[in-house]
């Protein structure tokens, strides 16, 4: 079951991105070569491309990060960006990894893949037993597809082809934009923006009731890389962190830790998406897995993080 990654060629496709750049971090302790394509480098929307690449670096071992992520608002805004995108990327990826034979490989998912009222908090089988979030079922569909393809990769040919689903990230290297940004990097910016204007309000979209679980990317990738040393399996693994609150909680959080006390108006023109999404994390504690940064922890890292962009 223990896979070495001692010496191995190890693929981030995706280096770049907030979870990418914290698995290539996370893999400096695994004295392992770490291979890397930027955009410009390799298109992995072409197939052809993606097939070369793989031929000429034969990567040992591939950790798929790469992906077209977003939060609420542009996946409901761009559902073919969102769907072809990340079937072509997994597709091209997964692909050529078997062609040049990669010993071991991890496609990341995410907690959109579940059914939008699944029973809380939500274990892998919950998969596939209801209706999806309408605001993001294009992303979900694409990587429920990824998922599947890993585990046909295995059923067909035996490859050692895993999955995981991590839970709403944030940390170092977020997206900062306001219209395709995920929830904690929004409200961050945005606070800090009304109390650098001295504004005496700030809006949060939905009603603030929907819940949240959230994890910092470093936690993230040290649970991706642990996986991809002692985890072997059909199933995808869930990465939560078991910490949820309301958006509305986050925001006062946000507004305490950032010195911001204007009120908080709702822009009820946008959605509040999936009620809840808690995910059921026993099969990656019982392999031996816990987070170590909390919420609080997190955020005043982030915050700090943020300020220092100067954006
Ligand atoms: O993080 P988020 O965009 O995505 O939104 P999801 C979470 C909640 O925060 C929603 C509310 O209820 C939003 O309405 N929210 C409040 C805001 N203010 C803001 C704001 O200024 N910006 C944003 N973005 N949200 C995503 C999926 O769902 O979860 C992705 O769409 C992915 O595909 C990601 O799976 C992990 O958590 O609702």
């Amino acid at each position: 079951m223990h896979y070495n990654l001692k010496s191995k060629r190890v693929f981030v496709a995706g280096h770049r991105g907030m979870v990418g750049s914290a698995i290539v971090r996370r893999l400096k302790d695994e004295g392992c070569e770490v291979l890397t394509a930027t955009r410009s480098e390799l298109d992995l929307k072409n197939q052809a491309a993606v097939q070369k690449w793989f031929e000429i670096n034969k990567p040992d071992a591939v950790f798929l990060a790469a992906a077209k992520v977003g939060g609420i608002f542009a996946n409901d805004n761009f559902p073919a960006d969102f769907l072809y995108d990340n079937l072509m990327i997994e597709a091209n990826i997964i692909k050529a990894a078997f062609d040049v034979n990669v010993e071991k490989l991890l496609f990341l998912g995410s907690s959109c893949i579940y059914p939008k009222l699944a029973d809380q908090p939500i274990k892998e089988a919950a998969l596939l037993e209801g209706a999806l979030e309408p605001t993001n079922e294009w992303y979900a569909i694409a990587k429920i597809a990824g998922i599947k393809l890993c585990q046909a990769y295995r059923k067909q040919h035996g490859a050692d082809y895993i999955s995981a689903m991590p839970t709403n990230l944030y940390g170092t290297g977020d997206n900062y934009d306001l219209q395709s940004s995920h929830v904690m990097p929004a409200l961050i910016r945005k606070i800090d923006d009304a109390k650098k204007a001295g504004d005496p309000t700030v809006t949060m979209w939905g009603t603030g009731t929907p819940l949240r679980e959230f994890m910092h990317a470093d936690d993230c990738a040290d649970a991706l890389v642990f996986l991809m040393k002692e985890y072997s399996g059909h199933e995808h693994v869930n990465i939560g962190s078991g910490q949820e609150t309301s958006i509305m909680a986050l925001m006062e959080m946000i507004c305490a830790a950032s010195g911001y006390d204007g009120d908080i108006i709702k822009d009820l023109s946008k959605p509040d998406g999936t009620p809840r999404k808690l995910m059921d994390s026993t099969k990656l504690r019982k392999l031996g897995w816990q987070p170590e940064i909390s919420l609080k922890e997190g955020l005043a890292r982030t915050i700090a993080e943020f300020r220092s962009l100067d954006l």
